[in-house]
């Protein structure tokens, strides 16, 4: 992979470019956008968020991350289409009526550490460059929220430092992790929307447990949202993402949704995004597929946006 790496770099965004693109996109709209310093990853890069909306301190606000995994380039790429999307179209409805109403927060790479060394060293890289202690590198940020963390012990969520899925020592032990947590507790989302890659599934909670989650409005709420999201995404180029529960896929303890769900009652999905399989290039996804991925997901992450500010 490594010689497809040149080709495969252009089109998408770098830790670099995208700092340029947000703060681009924040002075070219600077009645409605803001770009936020929300911590700093363990090698202390800054961790940016980019608030969309006309007030301050509105009470309607949803969010939507990427890149929690380092090598899972296109979860990047959708979340910072959907702010430049919003803010080129932020004059007209229904996003002018959103934004009124409302914010919408982007966080486009929360572990730009893995994402700089995916780009430099390995590819195939997920986890954050945390150095552990037994001399291993990397704590997965999907498994390091206070949620359930740590109650699971198994290969897709793993307390043994050098896997892929490592928890970390404890509950937000990582930068990256604490800098959602805080940003989540500051913000109090109505929803939250984590981007990863790959296989075009739409998750919802619980990743812990076998079991549905108990309140059955929120259930129906979370199942209905992903059920529409599947067929807003099918309409565009036929594409299919499938709705399930997360611990259907496989079980696992401390993941994002879990957490703004749990913690929080906020509507939570993960949507992963193309390709459907490794036969189809698994993590590295060429970049024309970029445009036609971001496509299929807009209609998808609007709906997500009217359901979470328009109500
Ligand atoms: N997949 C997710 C992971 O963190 C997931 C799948 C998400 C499972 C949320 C449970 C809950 O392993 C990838 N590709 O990262
Ligand atoms: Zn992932």
């Amino acid at each position: 992979y490594l010689s497809a790496f040149a080709t495969d770099a252009a089109g998408y965004h770098t830790v670099a470019t995208l700092e340029q693109d947000l703060r681009r996109l924040a002075e070219a709209h600077p009645e409605i956008a803001e770009l936020h310093e929300i911590g700093r990853s363990v090698e202390d890069r800054p961790l940016w968020a980019l608030r969309i909306g006309e007030r301050r301190g509105s009470t309607r606000k949803v969010a939507f991350l990427g890149c929690h995994h380092a090598r899972e380039w296109i979860s990047v790429e959708v979340p910072y289409l959907l702010a430049e999307h919003l803010l080129q179209t932020s004059s007209s409805e229904p996003v002018q009526g959103w934004l009124q109403q409302g914010e919408v927060w982007v966080a486009p790479m929360v572990n730009p550490d893995g994402h700089e060394y995916t780009r430099t060293e390995n590819r195939l890289w997920r986890k954050n460059r945390r150095r552990n202690r037994d001399g291993s590198v990397g704590v997965d940020p999907n498994r390091n929220y206070g949620y359930m963390w740590g109650t699971l012990d198994v290969n897709t969520s793993s307390h043994v430092p050098a896997d892929e899925t490592y928890v970390g020592p404890r509950a937000f032990s990582e930068p990256e992790v604490r800098a959602v947590r805080d940003l989540v507790a500051r913000q109090l989302f109505g929803g939250v929307l984590t981007y990863h890659s790959y296989s075009q599934l739409l998750l919802y909670p619980w990743g812990y447990t076998s079991e549905p989650v108990e309140d059955e409005a929120d259930l129906g709420e979370m199942r209905e949202l992903a059920e529409e999201m599947h067929q807003l995404i099918k309409g565009v180029h036929g594409t299919t993402y499938t709705p399930q529960q997360s611990s259907q896929l496989y079980p696992t303890a401390g993941d994002t949704a879990d957490w703004t769900y749990g913690e929080y009652d906020a509507p939570s999905l993960t949507v992963e995004l193309r390709p459907a399989s490794a036969l189809d290039g698994g993590f590295v996804l060429p970049p024309d597929q970029i445009q036609p991925c971001w496509e299929e997901n807009r209609p998808a992450a609007l709906h997500f946006i009217d359901h979470v500010l328009g109500r």
